[in-house]
């Protein structure tokens, strides 16, 4: 047993998939609140999602892992909490949790590390406990693994910008999207803070979106702590980002599927130019806004958010035709997963997932220098 991982497309030989037990309708804290009247949880209410609606994600998820297995792939699987009960730290205290689906949300592997991303949400504070008995036996079993915490943050109020929500949603695209151009969102400096799905690894280079989860100083933290990478902060034409894997999705060397919705920052399109990256517009998704499964707060691009088993081989949700009739055409083998139902519980195939193995080495896919690339 090994831990490796330098991108998301090397050939996959052990996985952490998410589990559905248990998630929760968090709570309103500073940076999240959840208002969803038509589906019974009106604002000020939380408690745990509807026990058929587990059932079904489960259902999914245990699918989704068997055949991955088929394919001799190991899979382990995190040990839920019980994500009802109230968290506290000196300094607040929480009314509930969340849950364990959105492995991706918490960890990363990079190279033989395993590192603990802050997480910016009270309700995730103790997330990292679901993975603990895993990453103590990894750890035990590769004497080379480096296990790595990021620094716990305090999130105290002086980690949001007050009053945040009501302000921003009240601005018009333009205004907000300018925001996100400047990073001056949800989260304030005081301290680094990053979820792991805002980072893309493509080898050497990592790409880190400004979101509202990851800050300035996230970043800074990443690019301490990963001396020998290429660390970059980036933002795309996204008025509300949470993760970069359903907006820039690399599936090979040299070919990177993109949410069209989303500008990329020309620059940052130049950098994989002059480096022969294709950015290859993402089919329209299936699902609209309107469409989406009850007590959903992702987008309907999780469409993209798929898992890549190897450079020819990609996991895609099984209802996202145009999605699978597009990687087919670039060539990929294309194995379709049924997965909407896993959504609620919090993101799709790539962010149900954590790769802890694949083949390969640490590639430096970017020669070419560009402005501040
Ligand atoms: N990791 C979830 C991404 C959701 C979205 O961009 O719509």
């Amino acid at each position: 047993m090994k831990v490796n991982a330098w991108n998301e497309w090397d050939p996959l030989r052990h996985i952490i998939v998410g589990r559905a037990d248990g998630t929760v309708v968090q709570a309103a804290e500073p940076a999240v609140y959840r208002d969803w009247p038509q589906d019974g949880f009106p604002q000020g209410t939380w408690g745990p999602l509807p026990d058929d609606m587990v059932a079904r994600a489960n259902e999914q998820l245990d699918n989704f892992a068997e055949s991955l297995r088929r394919r001799g792939v190991t899979v382990d699987r995190p040990q839920p909490l019980d994500f009802s009960q109230p968290v506290a730290t000196p300094e607040w205290t929480q009314d509930s949790q969340f849950g364990c689906m959105p492995v991706r949300d918490v960890l990363i592997t990079v190279g033989n590390e395993i590192l603990e991303a802050t997480m910016s949400y009270r309700s995730r504070w103790f997330e990292y406990l679901c993975y603990r008995p895993l990453l103590e036996s990894y750890f035990h079993a590769d004497q080379d693994m480096r296990w790595e915490a990021a620094p716990k943050p305090r999130l105290t109020d002086a980690s949001f910008r007050a009053g945040f929500w009501p302000e921003y949603e009240s601005l018009p695209d333009d205004e907000k999207l300018d925001r996100v151009r400047r990073n001056e969102l949800l989260l304030t400096e005081a301290e680094p803070l990053f979820d792991a799905a805002d980072v893309a690894r493509f080898g050497k280079d990592l790409f880190v979106q400004l979101s509202l989860v990851t800050n300035q100083s996230g970043v800074r933290w990443l690019r301490q702590h990963f001396p020998s990478h290429r660390v970059h902060p980036v933002t795309f034409g996204n008025t509300h980002p949470l993760h970069i894997d359903a907006t820039w999705v690399p599936l090979r060397p040299g070919l990177v599927l993109h949410c069209s919705e989303r500008p990329a920052d020309p620059e940052m399109l130049q950098y994989f130019k002059i480096n022969d990256w294709e950015v290859v517009p993402a089919a329209p998704p299936q699902k609209t806004y309107e469409t989406l499964p009850p007590l959903c707060f992702c987008s309907p691009w999780l469409s993209i958010n798929v898992l890549s088993i190897d450079e020819r081989t990609v996991c895609v949700e099984a209802s996202e035709t145009r999605q699978m009739e597009l990687l087919d055409r670039l060539g990929f083998e294309v194995l379709p997963v049924p997965f909407w139902d896993v959504a609620p519980f919090g993101g799709g195939l790539n962010c149900a997932t954590v790769d802890v193995y694949r083949e390969g080495t640490c590639e430096d896919y970017f020669p070419k220098r560009h402005g501040r690339f």
